[in-house]
């Protein structure tokens, strides 16, 4: 391994690189894994992220019910790939104590920091925008706060402070199917009051990405800077097309892009990226890196339908990123 994640040793789960993959990402063979109707009540679970927990792995899922309507639901899994869900949604309290009501909720992105576990995810606030959540065990979630005016999606949150700063990645929007999106970062030393922001990308430095850009995983701290996985959305004729895409940003400074990978990593290919509620859809949420193997799992919704599992290491995706950098 020449290049570095700066992190802990964790358990996740992998596959090799079949041979002839042209892609620096490639898909798990048993993929989609987690179909259609996962939980009483929900159609479609896609678009959430999962974390290594006591001796298996957590997640926090987006689960589209038979309303169409989407909540948060909690999924445990001992290998990170077969999941079972708790088949309520989430509750969540405020300080006090009291059950909150939320129109809805969805994409959420998961994340330790310093021992307390947050998930951002998009509600309605006079129309959607990010709000944060926490708990310590998993089994009771409290608000933190909504750190953006609407209309706003994608709140990823970095691992750990830089420079005492919480910092979020965003991407404003307008209260529909919004056809721009540029990313930007903002600011926090508690969590609580968020400003400080900066613009840091805009769409349309390739077709892929001509429309627009938004944070998708959690990034990853590597020897080059912050490796994050964002998607990127073209329009065609028959609507819009999601594609996974990256960029590196500088580590003390992350409003500074240094490297932007000029094609995508991945595009949709495969019947369940194709096929779905959604048809033409990688959407990727969640990334868990091993700093000892250098193997990373991506976590992406498929199709607005599926969740698929991808996979890379460090030295083929920041070699293919820095070989194609625009
Ligand atoms: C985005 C988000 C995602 C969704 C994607 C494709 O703007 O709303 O939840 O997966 O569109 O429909």
């Amino acid at each position: 391994m020449k290049n570095k994640i700066i992190g802990p040793k964790i358990n996740i789960p992998w596959e090799e690189k079949p041979a002839n993959c042209p892609s620096p990402i490639w898909r798990y063979s048993k993929n989609p894994i987690i179909n259609r109707n996962p939980i009483k009540g929900v159609a479609r679970v896609f678009n959430s992220a999962v974390l290594p927990y006591k001796d298996g792995f957590i997640g926090v899922f987006r689960g589209d019910t038979f309303t169409t309507i989407p909540f948060l639901y909690l999924g445990r899994s001992k290998d990170g790939i077969h999941f079972e869900f708790e088949e309520k949604p989430i509750e969540i309290f405020d300080e006090k104590g009291n059950l909150m009501k939320f129109d809805y909720c969805y994409d959420p992105r998961l994340i330790e920091i310093e021992g307390t576990y947050f998930v951002s995810f998009c509600t309605h606030m006079h129309g959607p925008t990010v709000a944060v959540i926490k708990t310590l065990d998993f089994k009771k979630f409290t608000f933190v706060s909504i750190p953006l005016l609407p209309f706003n999606r994608n709140g990823v949150f970095f691992p750990k402070r830089i420079n005492g700063d919480y910092l979020l990645l965003s991407r404003p929007s307008d209260n529909g199917h919004t056809p721009f999106g540029d990313i930007f970062l903002s600011r926090s030393k508690d969590m609580i009051d968020w400003g400080r922001h900066s613009h840091i990308m805009e769409s349309g430095w390739e077709w892929w990405c001509g429309l627009k850009v938004g944070a998708g995983c959690n990034p990853i701290e590597t020897n080059l800077g912050w490796l994050c996985f964002i998607h990127g959305t073209t329009n065609t004729c028959n609507g819009y097309v999601y594609s996974i895409g990256a960029i590196i940003l500088d580590k003390d400074d992350p409003s500074k892009v240094l490297y932007r990978c000029s094609p995508y990593l991945l595009t949709p290919e495969m019947d369940y990226e194709t096929n779905g509620f959604v048809p033409n859809v990688c959407f990727p949420t969640c990334a868990l890196a091993d700093a000892e193997t250098g193997r990373i799992a991506i976590y992406a919704g498929a199709a607005d339908t599926y969740v698929e599992l991808l996979f890379t290491d460090i030295d083929t995706v920041l070699d293919y990123i820095v070989k194609n950098a625009r």
